[in-house]
């Protein structure tokens, strides 16, 4: 890790954690950390000249096989440290990249991880060409040099398909979203960071059976369930977790995803209370500025504090007291998935929704109307697809 703040002095410990416990998702055995503080990054190796030394002993001594950085690299320096360490060099988004591939089962999925693997390697791989090559005739070009550029053209063409392929996904989710707002059904959308407890909350309240676990990704792909409570009928929509620190590249590749927050009617943010309070309160401020970066307004956010069968009485005080400064204007409630105890929250989606509710709607599409929509021809499977 390259630590650009020199006055950080627990920050970069809980982000080096956090990077730990992602690499040992991915599969890997972590033998070492290092640590650089400099304000300003290098541009050829991000790292000082004397710490690239010192990693390379450690390379050779500890016979690692790749190494991992919290910063993102560029092409460059991607390639220059590779070269000078003699092994795999990878930064966050590659390895947050190849934990999604791990738990990546659906179409859309494997269509959006593949984009942003192309993202990452196509200018890394223009760039290796470029060293190869440079000096080279520019006229009689070497077979090499052919090879080279029927690979890039082979590149640059799935990219474009890709990308068709998922603005096509996009169009569709667009309309499945603007036919639901037409009936007048609100949809209610779970976020947070991985293992916040989206998923156990999405099938307690809908009856389904999605996978939970305590890795990190499991769900990748957004979950849609239409339910109905006493008053009303909603869509619940279960959504890829956050992860400290998200690269923005990342969930500009995750377009689907995007789509599916800035669009919601309300957001429920998960926040989980297994962790310790320190924990609880940065990845609370981290989720709420994803969530403001990607464009959700604040006034459409509900904060749910999860897993609250965890806590007793006694921190079931503290705990809010703790957090007041960011719960500030929020709704906020306890929820627990495995004690299925949601009623507060039902209870503050509906009331939000009132409030919410625009009076220039047609009175049919209003979302709080005792669901005159019983019988609407446009509900969702868990999996987005029409029926
Ligand atoms: N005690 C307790 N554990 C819970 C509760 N909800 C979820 N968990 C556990 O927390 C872990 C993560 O739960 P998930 O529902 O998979 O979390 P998620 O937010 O969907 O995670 P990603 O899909 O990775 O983003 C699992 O081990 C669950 O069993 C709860 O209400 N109480
Ligand atoms: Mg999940």
């Amino acid at each position: 890790m390259l630590k650009t703040n020199p006055h950080d002095h627990t920050l970069f410990k809980i982000y080096l954690d956090e990077l730990e416990r992602l690499s040992v998702s991915a599969g890997f055995h972590v033998v070492d950390r290092i640590i650089q503080t400099r304000i300003k990054p290098k541009t050829n190796f991000l790292i000082g000249s004397g710490k690239v030394k010192e990693l390379k002993e450690l390379v050779k001594a500890k016979n690692v096989d790749y190494v991992i950085f919290y910063n993102s690299l560029s092409s460059k320096q991607k390639l220059s440290l590779s070269i000078e360490l003699e092994c795999e060099v990878i930064d966050r988004y590659e390895l947050t990249l190849m934990i999604f591939e791990k738990s990546a089962q659906d179409i859309v999925s494997k269509l959006q991880i593949e984009y942003a693997w192309l993202r990452k390697l196509a200018p890394l791989f223009k760039l290796e060409a470029s060293i190869k090559y440079k000096g080279e005739h520019p006229f009689f070009r070497s077979m090499g040099e052919y090879a080279f550029h029927r690979k890039l053209n082979i590149i640059k063409r799935k990219e474009k398909a890709i990308k068709l392929s998922i603005e096509k996904l996009v169009w569709e989710r667009r309309r499945q979203i603007d036919e639901r707002k037409k009936h007048g059904i609100p949809t209610i959308v779970l976020a947070g960071m991985y293992n916040a407890g989206k998923t156990a909350l999405f099938n307690a309240i809908c009856g389904c059976n999605k996978p939970v676990s305590d890795s990190p990704f499991t769900t990748l792909s957004s979950k849609y369930q239409l339910t109905e409570t006493e008053s009303q009928k909603m869509f619940f929509v279960d959504t890829i977790g956050f992860v400290i620190d998200l690269d923005p590249m990342l969930i500009e590749s995750f377009k689907l995803n995007l789509l599916d927050l800035k669009s919601a009617d309300m957001v429920v943010l998960l926040v989980a209370l297994d962790d310790p309070l320190e924990i609880i309160k940065l990845k609370f401020k981290e989720a709420i500025r994803i969530l403001r970066n990607i464009g959700v307004e604040e006034k459409r956010i509900v904060i749910a504090l999860s897993k609250a069968d965890l806590v007793d009485e006694e921190k079931r005080t503290a705990i809010p007291l703790y957090l007041t400064p960011l719960l500030g204007e929020f709704e906020w409630c306890f929820v627990s998935a495995k004690e299925k105890d949601y009623s507060s929250l039902f209870s503050i989606i509906t009331k939000k929704l009132q409030e919410l509710s625009r009076p220039q709607s047609p009175p049919q599409m209003h979302p709080c109307l005792p669901s005159g929509v019983s019988s609407s021809p446009l509900i969702m499977n868990t999996e987005g697809s029409l029926y």
